[in-house]
């Protein structure tokens, strides 16, 4: 091999490893709630390219941090936990009060409005995204 063609392969390496059109989360922020309870996280995530699925949601606020869903049975508002939330092409998930969310059980400490952390969601092809999260009322 040349020495011309080495840096030229390796950068057109790098380039296929980016990406297509990058997905994005924003405007990131959960309610305020006490050590011991729960809280809930929202966001939007925007797609611009190809079909993408949320896989996890990961902190260390919470004993636990699950995906789900609020839906009204009749009167009764129920929260379904998701195995997974699709995200598809071209289109913008919104977790929103009411809908879908971030579930954090079993705080380890108070949320208190001001107070950031840390949220990581993995999909399945963007792979990680690290949200920091702001706590707020609604
Ligand atoms: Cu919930």
């Amino acid at each position: 091999m040349n020495r011309i063609a080495l840096p030229v392969l390796l950068a057109l390496f790098l380039a296929s490893c980016q990406p297509a059109a990058g997905l994005t989360v924003s405007d990131a922020w959960a309610r305020p709630g006490m050590a011991g309870g729960n809280s809930g996280a929202f966001f939007l995530i925007e797609n611009p390219g190809e079909a993408d699925t949320l896989l996890l949601a990961a902190s260390d606020i919470s004993q636990a941090v699950e995906l789900h869903r609020t839906i009204m049975e009749g009167d009764v508002m129920q929260m379904q936990p998701q195995e997974s939330v699709p995200v598809p092409a071209g289109e913008t998930v919104a977790f929103q009060p009411g809908g879908l969310h971030v579930m954090f059980i079993g705080l380890k400490a108070d949320l208190v409005p001001g107070d950031t952390f840390e949220l990581v969601l993995t999909f399945e092809k963007a792979g990680e995204i690290v949200l920091q999260v702001e706590v707020r009322q609604p």
